[in-house]
């Protein structure tokens, strides 16, 4: 091309460049905050890989009215100053339609508050502690609370170990392990099982032999822990150090199959529950661990079914709302949206339920679903049946 050609093309080109930004500007964006460093990237990295498979496949199909969506991921670290900052990002800078994560709990209650003050939805896929959805109208989540999965969990573990009485370790300065902790406590007393000692610890411990040598002299038939998994590992590791042979019982932080890179076959006959297993072969659950498999190269879990599914869910949403272009608008609209919708996901079935009501509050939307109980054998979760 000659040097005039040029001259000549280059407004076109700019005004082609232009018009390609322009259709970029209808690309509907949805922030992610996950923990991608840290300890909780045992969750967080899981929880990405399933938002960018549902982004894939929702782009693939067409995108939703016509528009692409864009994940706008960052790090929260799985702190709760960092889940702040990038849910400021998010929402004031990047001017996301919506918020997923953060990943933990005890970010989402200092980062909740910040999306509700804004008017734009917070949507956990993986907070599962008790008053998450107290914060406020514009919290959602899909992860099932651990009072609902608890009680389901315990009465299972309790059935097939044929459990007498336990003994409770839990995180005291985590929201989700306290709050775990909480919920086991009353559900224990409900179901009759006497608790032989309650020891606790402090995020970023690793040495829990004072605890664990009390326990093992309360003699229990079984350990509850309401841990994070690095903790878990380690404190289901320290347990067989000490000889003690007794399984564990566990919440959502025990959900993630990086339990098994450092308890290895120790973390064997450890019971959790939740919505998602490997082994229920719906369609919906099938193509997901098959996709799941082809674009990361190893097996999904259940944190990576849960963002999988919360993707399809505002998928659905935006479906069903026409986008003005005026965010403000738009971001309340995906809010009044969203309650009503179902899919039939990987984790099942899914649909909201409003929170517990809180006087002088509006209240955000739970996950309705129903827990079901895995055991974990040679390094994997399977049903127990
Ligand atoms: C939580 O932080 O709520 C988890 O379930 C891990």
């Amino acid at each position: 091309m000659q040097f005039k050609t040029i001259l000549k093309t280059l407004p076109l080109l700019m005004l082609a460049s232009g018009l390609a930004s322009a259709a970029h500007a209808a690309d509907v964006k949805l922030g992610l905050a996950a923990a991608l460093t840290g300890p909780a990237a045992k969750y967080g990295v899981a929880i990405k890989n399933g938002f960018s498979l549902a982004a894939d496949e929702v782009n693939a199909a067409g995108g939703v009215n016509g528009n692409k969506l864009l994940l706008v991921i960052e790090d929260e670290q799985g702190k709760k100053e960092e889940a702040i900052n990038v849910f400021k990002k998010l929402i004031f800078k990047d001017k996301a339609l919506l918020v997923f994560g953060p990943t933990l709990s005890n970010s989402a209650f200092a980062a909740d508050p910040i999306a509700n003050a804004a008017k734009v939805v917070a949507f956990g896929t993986s907070n599962t502690a008790d008053g998450i959805t107290a914060m406020g109208p514009f919290t959602f989540r899909n992860s099932v609370m651990e009072a609902d999965v608890l009680p389901v969990t315990t009465r299972a573990a309790v059935k097939h170990f044929g459990i007498k009485k336990v003994a409770i370790i839990y995180g005291n300065d985590d929201a989700f392990t306290k709050s775990g902790y909480d919920v086991f406590k009353g559900t224990l007393a409900d179901q009759k099982i006497p608790v032989t000692t309650t020891e606790a610890y402090a995020k970023g411990d690793v040495d829990f032999k004072a605890q664990l040598t009390k326990i093992k002299a309360s003699n229990p038939d079984a350990i509850v822990c309401s841990c994070l998994t690095e903790e878990a590992a380690n404190i289901i590791l320290q347990t067989r150090a000490l000889g003690m042979k007794q399984p564990f019982i566990g919440g959502n932080g025990l959900n993630s199959p990086k339990l098994f890179d450092i308890a290895k076959g120790a973390g064997d006959d450890t019971i959790m529950g939740s919505p998602w297993s490997s082994e229920n072969l719906t369609p919906a659950n099938k193509a997901f661990i098959a996709a799941y498999k082809a674009k990361f190269g190893s097996d999904p879990d259940q944190f990576a079914a849960q963002a999988y599914d919360a993707l399809h869910v505002v998928a659905a949403a935006l479906k069903k709302i026409k986008l003005s272009g005026a965010l403000d608008k738009d971001r309340i609209a995906l809010q009044q949206a969203l309650p009503a919708v179902t899919i039939d996901g990987a984790t099942g079935k899914f649909a909201f339920r409003k929170a517990p009501p809180v006087t002088g509050k509006e209240v955000g939307y739970d996950a309705q679903q129903e827990a079901i109980v895995n055991i974990a054998k040679g390094g994997k979760f399977i049903l127990l049946k």
